[in-house]
């Protein structure tokens, strides 16, 4: 398998200075232009300002790249055929040399094969809402990637007590930061547990070497809540999602398109208001990501 390192994260690696993943799917299809650029490159700055080094992980060309250069980055941000990619998706990539967006599932897996041990995203993917079965890949790749993934929890628009289920049966540690719950992506609160809280960067390392003394396969999951002066209240948020979930029924939107479109109807319903929740929490997250990584390297 063929990866492009940036010179920046090949500096790193050949230093062993701790790295932090940033996946971009986010980019390509999460937020809309121009806060999709502004948002990549301020996780960037908060992962160098933090002490570690940012790679950006995309496919270009159907090469893997493990640190997207700035115009890299512009190109995700604004080009309107950026494909999103999931595990199943992996061949086609690079046996069409598509220029792709990676999610949560496609990130780890480059990230592991890297050898980069900690990355930050928003929320993870999970099971959806409603009676057909839609699960994201996201899930099973967490099954079987020994990495750490940091995030806010999954994405509200899911079932999140399905999610946490899941996580738990597939063997997936799920730690809270500085949290005694669950944090629910735009709110700090979902009700359901974690498996254990953690204060610090150190603290957490110590359970992430443990699983790596242990050989389990599996990744750890610090969820990290959302900042409290942008966190939108519970019940404020499941009157908005109502909404566009019935949109997304009417409309017959299915498939990869449905996340997406569903965090852009909320932002609609709230002014903005999810989005800047967003943004904030993909940036603290990121900063988290690369305190976990220093105290691992
Ligand atoms: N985090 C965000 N916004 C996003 C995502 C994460 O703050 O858009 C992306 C991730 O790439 C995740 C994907 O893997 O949404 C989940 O998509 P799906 O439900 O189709 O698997
Ligand atoms: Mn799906």
């Amino acid at each position: 398998m063929s990866i492009r390192f940036s010179d920046e994260v090949s500096d790193a690696m050949a230093s062993s200075r701790p790295i932090v993943a940033l996946e971009s799917t986010v980019i390509a299809h999460g937020l809309p232009y121009p806060q999709n650029l502004e948002t990549a490159v301020r996780c960037e700055d908060a992962v160098r300002d933090a002490g570690a080094i940012p790679a950006t992980i995309a496919v270009f060309d159907g090469e893997f790249c493990v640190g997207s250069l700035r115009e890299q980055i512009e190109h995700l941000a604004t080009a309107k055929d950026i494909r999103k990619i999931s595990r199943r998706d992996l061949p086609i990539a690079v046996g069409q040399k598509l220029t792709c967006a990676t999610t949560v599932a496609t990130t780890a897996y480059i990230a592991h094969r890297a050898g980069i041990k900690v990355f930050s995203t928003g929320g993870i993917g999970g099971v959806h809402r409603g009676d057909a079965p839609d699960i994201s890949a996201d899930l099973p790749e967490l099954a079987q990637t020994p990495i750490t993934i940091v995030s806010s929890g999954a994405k509200i628009v899911l079932d999140l007590p399905a999610t946490r289920e899941w996580l738990e049966t597939h063997g997936v540690t799920v730690l809270g930061w500085q949290c005694d719950e669950m944090p629910a992506f735009y709110s700090r609160s979902s009700g359901l547990e974690i498996d254990q809280r953690v204060d610090s960067a150190v603290e957490a390392a110590a359970i992430i070497r443990a699983r790596d003394d242990l050989r389990l396969q599996n990744a750890i999951l610090v969820s990290v809540p959302v900042p409290d002066e942008v966190e939108i209240p519970r019940d404020e948020l499941e009157e908005i999602l109502d909404i566009a979930l019935d949109k997304a029924a009417r409309a017959g939107v299915k498939g990869k398109n449905l996340t997406p479109f569903l965090l852009a109807e909320m932002s609609a319903q709230s002014q903005g208001r999810t989005r800047a929740a967003n943004i904030a929490l993909l940036e603290n997250n990121a900063r988290v990501a690369a305190d976990i990584a220093i105290a691992l390297a």
